[in-house]
């Protein structure tokens, strides 16, 4: 029996005065899209099998490189974090698993926390490893690099560290490690540039060896940040690469925010999908660089094309099935509304790429006939899914307009009165 957090009367309340005027918007579509030949049941049936992962990072306010300010009612540690992961589940029915991130949120029980999380009827998605700052335990600093340092004792330390993520996302149920690392340099010469390469992947293999059967090891490329000259792994050719070196569960993770501007991004999502190494993403927006914007605030486009590769992806081969997870830092909104607004916003693209017509869009390719090509994108990505999105939350459960039921609900002011600030909390980071 679920725990929901938020009292479902209080969803039901919201759903009964919304839901004559999104029957009306939903009938209105289906009338519209059966004229095109598309079931809008089947769009909706696809539409409740959508998910994607909450960052538990992404429940904090996150910052910039100059300050950050706190929200009210900020979670002070994972299981605060669980319970605002919950309340975006609850009213969005799209993200039933959490991607935590160790050490900043390793548990003092993981087998209590995932008693916890069973309770709020969530799971764990992959989990994320942290070699990219200091902490205050550890014996050797990663200030010239984690994975790819030339100091042995330091690699030796982000190995074992991405080991003890593994063990515990054992516990916790997790199948899957995330690895990114900020390792590069700021200056010519600083480094080797393919020795750093080769310690990477010698590092890699020994994380790899501790993957169990069913895992798969995610490997995060970035072009540039903290390292501004170089970064170890800036793209996805050396993340195929390395992931090739390294074995069948070695996987790339494409984080949308980290490719230089204009990058073609939905080419490199068919090509690792091609070659079978596309493990999963990071969604999120940018404008100029690593920008952390939620998902398809920007861009929406790109994340459609994105979206229409990955059902080209699917339909030659049903098993694909890459992880999708949230990577945004929110800095000047409530992160929980960030977070129910992107999830929405991704399923919306992954509606919207079901919806194009891809007998046509084949023949329009063989036919060379580039204009009602795009044309048959546009018609897809033009048609407003909202009521079919509405209404698969509506039917699982969740609330037809998730920020005005949140809102509703009090959440943020209740939980300001229980979680006061806490001196010295873990900000969240961003990766
Ligand atoms: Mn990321």
């Amino acid at each position: 029996m679920t725990q929901f957090i938020i009292d479902p009367a209080q969803v039901e309340q919201h759903n009964a005065n919304q839901r004559g005027a999104l029957q009306a918007d939903y009938d209105a579509l289906g009338d519209m899209l059966s004229r095109r030949g598309v079931d809008i049941e089947a769009l909706t049936a696809k539409a409740q099998t959508f998910a994607v992962a909450v960052p538990s990072w992404g429940v904090g306010t996150g910052g910039t490189r100059f300050a950050r300010f706190p929200g009210v009612g900020e979670p002070r540690d994972v299981t605060e974090k669980l319970e605002d992961c919950a309340v975006i589940h609850q009213l969005t029915r799209a993200t039933p698993t959490v991607s935590l991130h160790f050490p900043w949120d390793k548990p003092a029980d993981p087998r209590a926390l995932r008693q916890q999380a069973d309770a709020l009827g969530l799971g764990f998605d992959a989990v994320n490893s942290n070699t990219f700052q200091d902490q205050a335990s550890q014996a050797h600093t990663y200030k010239f690099g984690s994975l790819t340092a030339t100091s042995q004792a330091a690699r030796e330390q982000a190995v074992a560290h991405n080991i003890d993520c593994i063990e515990l996302g054992k516990v916790l149920g997790s199948k899957g490690l995330t690895v990114w690392v900020g390792d590069g340099a700021n200056f010519p010469g600083q480094s080797n540039l393919r020795g750093a390469l080769e310690r990477y992947i010698d590092s890699a293999k020994g994380i790899y060896a501790a993957l169990p059967a069913d895992w798969l090891m995610y490997i995060e490329h970035k072009l540039f940040e903290p390292a501004f000259y170089c970064s170890v792994i800036a793209d996805w050719g050396t993340s195929f690469a390395v992931a090739q070196q390294l074995g069948d569960k070695a996987k790339c993770l494409v984080d949308l925010g980290h490719h230089a501007p204009n990058t073609n991004i939905e080419m490199i999502v068919a090509r690792l999908a091609q070659f079978g190494k596309l493990g999963g993403f990071h969604f999120n927006d940018s404008k100029y660089g690593d920008d952390d914007l939620d998902s398809g605030s920007i861009d929406p486009f790109q994340l459609f094309l994105v979206f229409n590769e990955l059902a080209d992806a699917a339909l030659r081969n049903p098993a694909f099935s890459p992880a999708y997870m949230l990577d945004q830092s929110h800095n000047v909104t409530d992160p929980i509304e960030s977070l129910m607004s992107s999830a929405v916003e991704v399923q919306r693209a992954f509606v919207q790429a079901a919806l194009v017509d891809r007998t046509a869009l084949a023949g329009f390719q063989e036919g060379n006939d580039a204009l009602q090509a795009a044309q048959t994108l546009k018609r897809a990505f033009r048609t407003d899914v909202s009521p079919i999105l509405a209404m698969a939350r509506l039917r699982a459960g969740g609330a037809i307009d998730p920020v005005a039921a949140y809102r509703a609900s009090g959440y943020r002011d209740a939980v300001a009165v229980k979680r006061p600030p806490k001196a010295g909390a873990s900000g969240s980071g961003i990766v």
